[in-house]
């Protein structure tokens, strides 16, 4: 479990991406710039509605994307609520670069990407329209625990949800990403977990880093991948270390939590990662020299 490099990532679309990243590292390149490679796979593909372009819009049938990106000296950069940009990850790791802050929202971000070269686009599919329109027929907000959980099956590509990715470059130096259209017909405004730093991710390079997903409030209100981080600190294991965040969750609001998926996947500096979630159906995908295209059943608390 130490090669290094290594990549790993959530969900099964997870392993598509780390393709991409691994064409990074596998060459010496960048922790950064891997994670930012294997977040846009996702957000680029149109059959996946819950990251990037085709994302699920919100109860107003905007589609508003948040992502952010942290690297080994601890720079981060994140975008919330932005509309009209594909690669919210790529403007998330320019706001990090090109600015003296770590997070733009809505119109703001939008510009910025525009400024920065970033064409502005429609994201919402017809197929996303049409889901959307259907919801308005009842317009109930239910999180589902995992989007199709009913039919969940490892190795059904896209059964879920945001992308944590965290890769330990040949250096050794750790970097991570994040990039979600967050819940499906969320109120206009609101903002999750993954683009804020320390909850949806979250890197230290001296211990290692973290990454969520599934409900974000319930990781917000509990700092989850900080805390995921500063247990490994405390010498947990990337396992041990997701269990107890996790559990931290459950003790916290126990009845929102039968009801609710989160999910924490992590990796520390030696390159063992680690994953758990509040309820089956969660999984991640790992990829180093061995094997490129590993894709691991997380465990989980009920
Ligand atoms: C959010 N954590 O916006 C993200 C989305 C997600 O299951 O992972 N949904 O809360």
């Amino acid at each position: 479990k130490s090669t290094l490099p290594v990549v790993i990532s959530t969900w099964d679309f997870g392993v598509a991406a780390n393709q991409a990243a691994w064409s990074v590292l596998k060459n010496g390149g960048r922790a950064l710039d891997a994670v930012e490679a294997g977040a846009r796979i996702p957000e680029a593909d149109m059959n996946n509605h819950s990251v990037g372009k085709a994302g699920y819009p919100d109860r107003d049938g905007h589609v508003t994307l948040d992502a952010c990106i942290m690297d080994e000296q601890g720079n981060c950069g994140a975008v919330a609520g932005i509309e009209d940009i594909d690669h919210p990850i790529s403007v998330a790791r320019l706001v990090m670069e090109k600015t003296p802050h770590v997070m733009l929202v809505g119109d703001g971000a939008r510009q910025f990407a525009v400024e920065h070269g970033f064409k502005a686009q429609k994201l919402l599919t017809p197929e996303s329209e049409k889901a959307w329109k259907e919801w308005l027929k009842t317009a109930k907000y239910a999180p589902v625990i995992n989007s199709e959980n009913k039919d969940y099956k490892l190795g059904n590509k896209y059964n879920h949800d945001t992308i944590g990715m965290l890769a330990l470059d040949a250096k050794g130096n750790i970097s991570g990403a994040c990039t979600t259209s967050g819940m499906a017909w969320k109120l206009h405004g609101r903002v999750g977990d993954s683009p804020i730093i320390g909850a949806g991710l979250y890197v230290d390079n001296e211990v290692g880093g973290a990454t969520s997903t599934g409900v974000g409030e319930e990781v917000i209100r509990n700092v989850g991948s900080f805390l995921v981080v500063e247990l490994m600190r405390q010498g947990h294991s990337p396992q041990e270390a997701c269990e107890e965040a996790v559990k931290r969750i459950i003790k916290k609001k126990p009845e929102t939590a039968k009801q609710i998926q989160v999910g924490f996947l992590a990796i520390n500096k030696k390159g063992e990662y680690g994953a758990y979630a509040i309820q089956e159906g969660f999984s991640y995908a790992v990829c180093n020299a061995e094997n490129q295209k590993t894709l691991i059943k997380g465990e989980s608390f009920y």
